[in-house]
């Protein structure tokens, strides 16, 4: 496949995100890593920031490219002539949701979804859950990149001053 995209919140990127990233960009030439702005919504990290994260931590593959996108995600694959989406499914639970959106997205403008099941390692891995048991004094170094994770000790401590 030449290209496709990669969407999310990434607030902030955990390893089930590089994973799904991984694996995509073994089967593209580019994938669009899409950070999805979201106004009504504040996050720990700020959009740029997110970004960063992104682009440092999946530099080694070399064929990324991160965006930020406020609107609807089938624009900004129309706008680029992008077929498709992939996500990564972690569970039953993730695809109520996941096939609603992907009919959606699908009937809006004819993009595909593809689903790429998540490895069973971090299946139960979301960033709402890191920072929830990070910020109460949980060790999740294993769960994120390095330096995610120091960005997201240094970030909890910051805001306990
Ligand atoms: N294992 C595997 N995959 C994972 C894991 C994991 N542990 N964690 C996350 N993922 C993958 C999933 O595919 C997930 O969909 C994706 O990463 C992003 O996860 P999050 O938590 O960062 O982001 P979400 O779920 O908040 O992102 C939702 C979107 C931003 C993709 C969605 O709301 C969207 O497309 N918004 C744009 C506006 C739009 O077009 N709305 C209409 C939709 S029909």
């Amino acid at each position: 496949m030449h290209r496709a995209v990669c969407p999310g919140s990434f607030d902030p990127i955990t390893n089930g995100h590089l994973d799904i990233i991984e694996r995509a960009s073994k089967l593209c030439d580019v994938v669009h890593v899409v950070v999805a702005v979201n106004r009504n919504k504040q996050g720990m990290f700020s959009i740029e920031e997110r970004i960063a994260l992104i682009e440092e931590t999946t530099a080694h593959l070399g064929n990324i490219k991160v965006e930020p996108h406020s609107g609807l995600l089938v624009d900004y694959c129309k706008e680029r002539g992008i077929p498709a989406i992939i996500k990564g499914l972690r569970a039953v639970s993730d695809f109520d949701y996941e096939l609603q959106m992907a009919q959606m997205n699908h009937g809006l403008t004819g993009v595909e979804t593809l689903f790429v099941p998540t490895s069973p390692t971090y299946s139960f891995l979301s960033s709402t859950l890191v920072k929830e048991v990070a910020s109460l004094g949980g060790d999740v170094s294993h769960l994120l990149p390095e330096t995610v994770h120091a960005r997201l000790v240094e970030r909890i401590a910051e805001r306990r001053k």
